[in-house]
Formats: C-alpha cells, structure tokens, sequence
C-alpha cells in the first residue's frame, strides 16, 4: 500500500540561488521555478514553432499499445526544436538555471551532461492523463534500484500557456521520489495538479511519480516545453547529429553546443566520449573558427 505524497509541491521564483532550488528538488521530488522565461521569450518560442505544430497530426506513430497510450491519442509532440526555433539554440539551451542545476547534480557523481530531448508537448482536448511513471523508467535497471540509484534524469517542464488542472497541468505525487520499491506508482488520486503561469517551469527528478494531466476542456490545447537533462554517459532520445546543420551548431554557444553532442563529453572517470582521433569534438568540427 502507497503512501499518500508528504509534502505540498514548493515554488520557489527561478532567479533563486541554485542551493535552495536543488534543496526543494531534492527534497519534494519536484520544485516550482517561477519566471523562468520571460513573456517575450514565451512569446518568440511560440511564434518560433506555431506553423510546424499546427502542421503535426496528434497521436503516437506506434501500434504498440503501451507506448501509444504514453503518447497520447490527442496530444502531439514536437522535436527537432533546434532547427525550429532560434529562442530554444539560443536562450533556452544556454538558461543559467539549466545549467547551473544540472552542474550541481551532475558534476560531482557523473561528470557531464547532456540533453535528452527537446520536446514540445501539446495536450488536445478530451486527451485522458497521462500512465503514471518515474522518467527513469527509459532503463529497467533504474527501476530495481530504485532510491538508492543514480539520478539518470532530471526534467524541466516549461509552461507555454497557463497551466490549469482542467487544461492538462502535469500531475506529481510530491515525496515518490523517496518510495521503496519504484513498481509502485501510486494512483491517480495522490497526485496533485502542477499549477502554473505560462513562462514558469516545472523541475522534477527521474526518480518522481508524475504524468500529463487529462484535458477536459473542449477548445483548449496544453502546450508545454520539456527539456530533460542527463549524464553524458547514457544514450539520449533524440539523434541530433543526425538533424542538426552544423552551420546551425556553429551559431550557437559552447554549453548549447555540447547539450546537443557537438562537444567532446567527458563522464566521471573516462577519458571522453564523442571524440576524434582522441581529438575534441568542437576543435574537430572547427566550431570556434
Ligand atoms: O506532459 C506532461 O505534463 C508530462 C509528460 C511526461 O511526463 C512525459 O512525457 O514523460
Ligand atoms: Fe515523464
């Protein structure tokens, strides 16, 4: 039998020093970052994708039950963001907070890091709530380790338009994260609703019971940015080096640059990944010429 979640979900403004936020994080599982983009940022990323969103059809591409279902039969996502949209190479990719969190959870126990996906998560209405699950669970070892294991992931859910609990807001069971045995999680009716206004953002661990929340409005989408972040020593969702122009990568700041594997990563105790002739990978491409 679950426990019931123990804390009320924290929220804390996202100009905070980078202790306290990883304290709440770690703490509750998952922590509020108010005004993490402007609206003008809000504004420019919307403008930035509008055209490709309103061309994608929602629902999953697979016949696989299980996977459709995570997918969402009204709600579509949108990657390949880094060709898109200027404000995700530039102000997103490059945020402070994305990274000063993720040195501070990183740098010690896994070394480097790096982006799992950058996806737009747009929720139709009539879409049911997401499964609920842990974002470790995209590797089963994860799942039997369970709190003593490693952070694999940590994810920054970006609201793009105000989000209300009839409008899909994610659903979280603060204190999950500190569950025994990570088969179980919870149901629908521990969860609370992550309630925020739009260029806020939801940080929430790997280890964390949580889904998108159902949307019973009639006439409005949920659009959310999610920008998951994990150790440089794990396979990563989306292939950019395989859809990204590298014109494109030359434009862009070192961090962001090496978010998407266009630099050499260098994980606790190895000599690198992502190299040439042992040589670094951004020297290789010549990204600083
Ligand atoms: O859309 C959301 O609010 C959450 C999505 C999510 O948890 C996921 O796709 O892993
Ligand atoms: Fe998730």
């Amino acid at each position: 039998m679950s426990i019931r979640h123990t804390t009320d979900l924290p929220s804390l403004p996202a100009s905070s020093s980078t202790d306290e936020i990883v304290s709440e994080l770690n703490r509750a599982g998952g922590v509020i970052l108010r005004n993490f983009l402007t609206a003008e940022q809000v504004d420019n990323f919307n403008k930035d994708i509008d055209d490709e969103l309103e061309r994608l059809a929602p629902g999953s591409k697979y016949d696989d039950e299980f996977i459709a279902a995570f997918h969402g039969n009204n709600t579509k996502r949108l990657t390949g963001l880094p060709m898109l949209s200027a404000t995700f190479r530039n102000d997103i990719l490059d945020h402070d907070v994305i990274h000063n969190v993720s040195e501070a959870i990183y740098r010690e126990d896994a070394g480097d890091y790096w982006l799992t996906t950058g996806q737009v998560i747009d929720i139709g209405p009539g879409n049911p709530a997401q499964l609920l699950h842990r974002d470790l669970e995209n590797g089963p070892i994860w799942v039997k380790l369970g709190p003593a294991g490693p952070m694999v992931m940590i994810n920054f859910i970006i609201a793009l338009c105000d989000f209300t609990e009839e409008i899909g807001a994610t659903r979280v069971i603060p204190g999950s994260q500190d569950w025994p045995d990570y088969e179980d999680r919870g149901s629908d009716d521990m969860t609370i609703p992550v309630i925020m206004n739009a260029g806020d953002c939801f940080l929430f661990s790997c280890k964390v019971v949580h889904g998108g929340g159902a949307n019973t409005t009639t006439d409005k989408r949920r659009r959310a940015l999610t920008v998951p972040v994990q150790p440089a020593y794990l396979l990563v969702e989306e292939p950019y080096h395989l859809t990204v122009d590298l014109d494109v990568v030359k434009t862009m700041a070192p961090r962001a640059q090496k978010m998407l594997g266009f630099r050499s990563l260098f994980p606790k105790g190895s000599p690198g990944l992502m190299q040439v002739n042992y040589e670094e990978l951004g020297d290789y491409l010549r990204l600083d010429a």
